[in-house]
């Protein structure tokens, strides 16, 4: 008997446990997801054929979601689907577009089987709204994209809209917002196009990824828990193995079963997640294909954005549209070909690499991936956006020495570099390896540990002290977002003494300085400003920085930023110090800080 609350005890330890598990998810499911890390998302449809205009006109809404034509331009059901008389359908390849995914070095293929104008893209025996009526004969998209992504070995995803349906009498538009629509004529759509369709599509085809699309939380929208629940079970239970995105409608905070978090449209990252992310992202704006695309984004940018995801743990989803005969606009082919030449040298660094345990921003050189390697040793990979001009790398905040450093393109070169507590010092060959991102790996025969509350070093030399990477602070201060186009830029606003707390890690023993900046729009300010260094201090007294002018002839007049030498300190010791920093204006006076800035002088 006395056993007992040891069993119960051990029972909601391990209920706990799965939990804990179910919350921090990385459901085996998943794996291969948080694995692959970049995927291609394919928008193709009747609208492709509209190419963003309807008889002369352009899509009306600025934003020009190409993919969204019907709606925006009220185009009428029968005339829309004479769209399909504009696609070649012998040029229609699904094969060249897995090809190209392969070439770029994506790992898995998500299709919008069905988007909002709710024509489907598979031979369906559900709705008679398909690619099988328009093409003769009958072609079924989806199961050429099956089979393809399975010769390639790529895994298939499929977009299926499911809160929006433009085709059936009761699925949903915005419109029902004036027009309104009975949950139980929605249900008559969810019973007889939704749940048949899915459940059709799971049949049917390998599906290794359903992606839903429904943007607004399902209690603020027509769609009920139990519809959706209903869609995922049905999901669960014919393809347990499929993985279902966020956009269900459901949270993985409400429901932890959900596989991973869809952020929103060319959303990146912002911060960690321990669940598996994804940004969808396109390279230019629209989705859908648009004649009038003209928002490109670079390569490098591209591969910026992908590095900055899988460095907090996230993935990309990079989308195509192609034209009515399958063809690609130059940019996206060209982007997605240079994107997978990167990856076929630097891959390593982001296949099965994820985030490591330092802040993503703390450097201002780049961003940090890291991972085990099959020979059981760790490496840290450094991608350098900006090769320094000084041609050293620091980075701070691992507490080991590197066993060695070297170019992940070219590992048998192995860099110099010095190591003083928590700070490696590379040194860098005169030119970048790669003209988009060079990667330095740091490899370690296991994995280091990292001290998270030093702010780096910048390429630059100095130190960045901000509100927002101070480790500790006491006092009311409030962050100001930036005004004017960042022209005010983003700081603090201090009513009373405040005081921050940062620690530095000091190589060797020196001369430190110290500037700061801040705007103080009183006209004669007489509080002061201390920087604290172990026994040492300097201080100043606040000065008035008036206004200064943003553009000309626009009445822009704005509170003016400047910066003040606070003078410097000589230290004798190495290591970890503690810099405060109090700021204290007078009783009634305010002051809006922005930064100190500290330059380290070498001195042997
Ligand atoms: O299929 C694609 C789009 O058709 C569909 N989802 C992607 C994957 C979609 N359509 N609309 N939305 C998603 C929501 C869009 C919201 C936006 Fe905005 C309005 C984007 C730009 C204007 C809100 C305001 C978000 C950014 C600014």
């Amino acid at each position: 008997m006395n056993q007992l609350p040891k069993y119960l005890f051990l029972f909601f330890a391990f209920v706990i446990h799965l939990r804990v598990n179910a919350q921090t998810q990385l459901t085996e499911r998943a794996e291969w997801f948080v694995e692959d890390r970049f995927g291609m998302f394919i928008h193709w449809g009747l609208y492709s054929g509209a190419e963003g205009f309807w008889k002369g006109e352009k899509l009306r809404y600025d934003n020009d979601y190409a993919e969204w034509i019907q709606y925006r331009n009220r185009i009428p059901k029968d005339e829309y689907l004479q769209l399909a008389g504009r696609f070649d359908w012998e040029a229609i390849d699904v094969e060249e577009w897995v090809l190209l995914a392969k070439e770029a070095g994506m790992k898995y293929v998500t299709l919008t089987a069905k988007h909002h104008d709710g024509f489907a893209l598979w031979d369906s025996k559900v709705s008679t709204y398909d690619v099988g009526q328009v093409t003769q004969p009958k072609r079924d998209i989806v199961k050429e994209l099956n089979e393809a992504c399975k010769k390639h070995g790529l895994k298939m995803g499929l977009y299926y809209s499911h809160w929006i349906d433009w085709e059936h009498e009761y699925g949903w538009s915005h419109r029902n917002e004036i027009e309104p629509l009975s949950p139980k004529n929605y249900d008559q759509y969810w019973q007889e196009k939704v749940i048949p369709q899915v459940r059709e599509l799971l049949t049917n085809y390998e599906v290794d990824l359903f992606w839903f699309d429904m943007w607004v939380n399902h209690p603020n929208t027509i769609v009920s828990k139990e519809q959706l629940l209903q869609l995922k079970n049905m999901i669960r239970e014919i393809r347990p193995n499929c993985l279902v995105n966020s956009r269900l409608g459901l949270s993985i905070e409400e429901d932890p079963d959900v596989d991973f978090r869809t952020l929103g449209d060319n959303q990146l990252g912002n911060e960690k997640l321990d669940y598996p992310w994804q940004t969808p992202a396109t390279v230019a704006h629209s989705w859908g294909f648009h004649a009038q695309e003209n928002e490109w984004k670079s390569t490098t940018t591209l591969l910026r954005n992908l590095v900055g995801n899988v460095a907090l743990n996230g993935n990309m989803m990079l989308n195509i549209g192609p034209r009515a005969n399958g063809e690609l606009p130059y940019e996206i082919e060209q982007r997605l070909k240079q994107m997978g030449d990167w990856l076929k040298q630097n891959g390593e660094a982001i296949y099965g690499a994820g985030a490591f345990d330092l802040p993503s921003d703390l450097h201002d050189w780049g961003a940090i991936t890291a991972k085990e390697t099959e020979e059981g040793k760790y490496r840290i990979y450094a991608h350098v956006f900006n090769w320094p001009l000084s041609k050293h790398l620091p980075i701070t905040g691992i507490q080991q020495k590197p066993s060695r450093v070297f170019l992940l393109e070219n590992e048998r070169a192995l860099l110099p570099f010095v190591y003083h507590e928590f700070e490696t010092i590379i040194q860098l060959p005169e030119e970048a390896m790669n003209p988009y991102i060079s990667v330095v790996v740091l490899e370690y025969d296991q994995k280091p540990t990292a001290q998270q509350k030093l702010v780096a070093k910048s390429v630059y030399g100095g130190y960045s002290l901000t509100p927002w990477n101070a480790y500790k602070f006491y006092g009311t201060a409030t962050t100001e977002k930036a005004e004017n186009f960042g022209s005010v830029p983003k700081h603090v606003k201090i009513k009373e003494k405040q005081q921050y707390f940062w620690k530095v890690n000091i190589s060797q023993p020196t001369t430190l300085s110290f500037t700061t900046s801040y705007s103080c729009q009183e006209k004669k300010p007489t509080g002061s400003l201390k920087v604290k260094v172990n026994n040492h201090e300097l201080s100043g007294s606040l000065q008035p920085t008036g206004k200064t002018v943003g553009e000309p002839k626009q009445d822009w007049v704005i509170d003016q930023f400047l910066q003040f030498s606070l003078g410097s300190m000589q230290l004798n010791q190495k290591g970890v110090v503690e810099i405060e920093l109090e700021i204290e204006p007078a009783e009634g006076q305010e002051l809006d800080f922005q930064w100190l800035w500290i330059n380290q002088k070498e001195s042997k």
